[in-house]
């Protein structure tokens, strides 16, 4: 996000210094408007006026030749970076308070040219960013390990195709390495292959899959591997369910079924963070329709741009507890706000 970010402000800086400034009584002894005051060269417009694109957009021209920053001038520059953060999957109310919070923190502010001013709009969005994902995490080991009665049972949901089946096998691998065993429920009666695709994750895992025929009732299976973890004293039941689209009644009953049959521990939205804005609307409905407790990001790896965490994230008030990134049962660590701060503001990536 970062990268595009900038990108978009160095397009933006003025493309020549404004004649009349500095103005001596607006800032005694501050720097005139060269040299850029870092080694980012890209600002090369200063002084030279050999902004390379975009010189009619000067949105910096005023605020960042060390005047105080105009409540318009922020206003155009968070216009421009809204543009940006939509492309980067950022969704309408976390740009709202990502608007907010550059607004107050560069109101009033005398900012020198482009390297300042952008690493104040940085700094502002990193810790904005870091205040959205920071959200009290929920310790999945330890809640485990503290359980008062066996069982601890997960529920997954999800549209079709977000990862979900995947989740459950990475998921009884992770808790495996943790020293906590897990029984996996083929709760996708209603998709030909999806308890195939099971039984090949819990063969190679060896962990038990309890299954029932296709089309059966998701609920019963449901019950009968809580029955099983019972008698085997196993630490969790990790409970599959079938996609389909959140829109879809039977579905939501269904979810709703499982719940009431086997009181979940924990219910967990699993979303495809390259599905982009959808991944929020879907989060939405299924913790209104159903009741979620947290959120597991899949396919990072493919996403470059990193806005959909961020705002599904700050939209449901859920915390993110793991993500994936790979296919493999390895590409799948717990969520950690500042591996994904890294993330969003690293240099290089476009997106
Ligand atoms: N690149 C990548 N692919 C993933 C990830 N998680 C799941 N997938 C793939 O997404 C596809 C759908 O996954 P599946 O678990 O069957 O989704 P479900 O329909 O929600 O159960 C499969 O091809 C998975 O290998 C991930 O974190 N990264
Ligand atoms: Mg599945």
């Amino acid at each position: 996000m970062w990268a595009a970010i900038k990108a978009r402000l160095r397009r933006a800086s003025p493309a020549e210094p404004e004649p009349s400034a500095p103005s001596g009584a607006d800032r005694p002894g501050a720097v005139a408007p060269s040299p850029p005051p870092s080694g980012k060269a890209d600002s090369s417009a200063a002084g030279s006026g050999a902004a390379p694109t975009g010189r009619d957009e000067s949105v910096f021209t005023e605020g960042f030749l060390g005047r105080r920053l105009k409540e318009a001038t922020i206003d155009d520059v968070l216009d421009d970076l809204e543009i940006v953060m939509l492309q980067s999957d950022v969704a309408l109310p976390v740009i709202e308070k990502l608007r907010r919070d550059l607004r107050r923190e560069l109101a009033g502010r005398k900012l020198r040219f482009g390297a300042d001013a952008e690493d104040a709009i940085r700094s502002t969005l990193e810790r904005s960013v870091r205040s959205i994902l920071a959200r009290p995490p929920i310790d999945l080991a330890n809640a485990v390990r503290n359980q008062p009665v066996k069982p601890y049972v997960i529920l997954f949901v999800g549209v079709n195709g977000t990862g979900k089946t995947t989740t459950v096998a990475k998921l009884a691998g992770w808790l495996r390495a943790q020293g906590l065993s897990s029984v996996i429920a083929a709760g996708d009666t209603f998709r030909a292959g999806a308890i195939e695709q099971l039984l090949v994750h819990g063969e190679r895992l060896g962990v038990r899959v309890v299954r029932q025929q296709e089309g059966s009732d998701p609920a019963a299976v449901a019950f009968d591997a809580v029955q099983h973890a019972k008698a085997k004293h196993l630490d969790v039941v990790l409970v599959d369910t079938a996609g389909r689209q959140h829109t879809n009644e039977n579905l939501i009953e269904e979810a709703k079924k499982i719940r009431r049959v086997v009181a979940p521990s924990l219910t967990l939205f699993v979303g495809d963070a390259l599905s982009g804005n959808d991944v929020i609307e879907q989060a939405r409905l299924f913790d209104q329709a159903v009741g979620i407790d947290g959120l597991v990001l899949t396919k990072l790896d493919a996403d470059a741009k990193g806005g959909a965490a961020l705002s599904a994230t700050f939209v449901t008030k859920k915390p993110i507890l793991f993500v994936g990134v790979g296919q493999g049962y390895a590409d799948f660590t717990p969520f950690d706000p500042d591996w994904m701060v890294r993330r969003l503001f690293a240099e290089g990536t476009a997106g």
